[in-house]
């Protein structure tokens, strides 16, 4: 587990877009540690498990190779598997607890919140981050949760030991206005699907 309050990411934290075939998966992660990016995600809804695990493999041989550190979305089994950093857990996944059990005490794991209740009982569980989300309208989840009210992000914000990273809808022209409200990183999928270099620097160039 890290330190409280020591995030292990940069002020943005991509995560991989669903359908890239593992070359495109590969470069889209090279541009982004190629920038600078220290902790990035990985996330695949649909396809096999076999095809997710190469996936991993090959992501954490780029990622082991530039000093990055590699998150898998939901999946405490292929984490423990293929040996990756650790994992975001949503609210339907593995509990907190247990995936620290079996991941051990230098593993990372985050946990979605999508609003004050849950993101108050997260508050005792072994976490090394919290996410809060969406914070923008966004078309990439199936069925997303309601949009969080700012003055819950501000609440949460305000309460939260653990870095709080935000996510969903996150473009250049709202993120400035995020990061100012406290959040340690802004999650981000389609604004860094098509060029991630390029994305990342539109998004950088608004950190206040
Ligand atoms: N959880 C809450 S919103 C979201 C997830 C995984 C999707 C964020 O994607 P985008 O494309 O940056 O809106
Ligand atoms: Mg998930």
């Amino acid at each position: 587990m890290v330190i409280r309050g020591e995030a292990p990411f940069s002020a943005i934290y991509p995560i991989s877009p669903e359908g890239l075939e593992r070359e495109a998966l590969l470069a889209w992660a090279r541009a982004l540690v190629g920038e600078g990016c220290r902790l990035l995600q990985y996330r695949r809804k649909t396809g096999s498990d076999r095809e997710r695990f190469a996936d991993v493999t090959a992501l954490l041989g780029l990622c082991r190779s530039r000093g990055a550190k590699l998150i898998l979305d939901d999946r405490v089994d292929l984490c423990l598997v293929a040996g990756a950093d650790g994992v975001h857990l949503g609210q339907e996944d593995l509990p907190a607890a247990e995936a620290r059990t079996l991941l051990g005490p230098g593993a990372i794991i985050g946990l979605s919140t999508h609003n004050l209740d849950q993101f108050r009982q997260a508050l005792p569980l072994p976490l090394d981050y919290l996410a809060l989300g969406p914070v923008q309208p966004t078309a990439t989840k199936d069925h997303p949760d309601p949009v969080v009210p700012i003055e819950v992000q501000e609440a949460v914000l305000k309460e939260s030991p653990l870095p709080v990273v935000g996510i969903g809808g996150i473009l250049p022209e709202n993120a400035g206005p995020l990061w100012k409200r406290g959040f340690a990183s802004l999650a981000v999928i389609s604004f860094l699907s098509s060029d991630p270099a390029a994305g990342w620097r539109a998004l950088l160039s608004e950190r206040p």
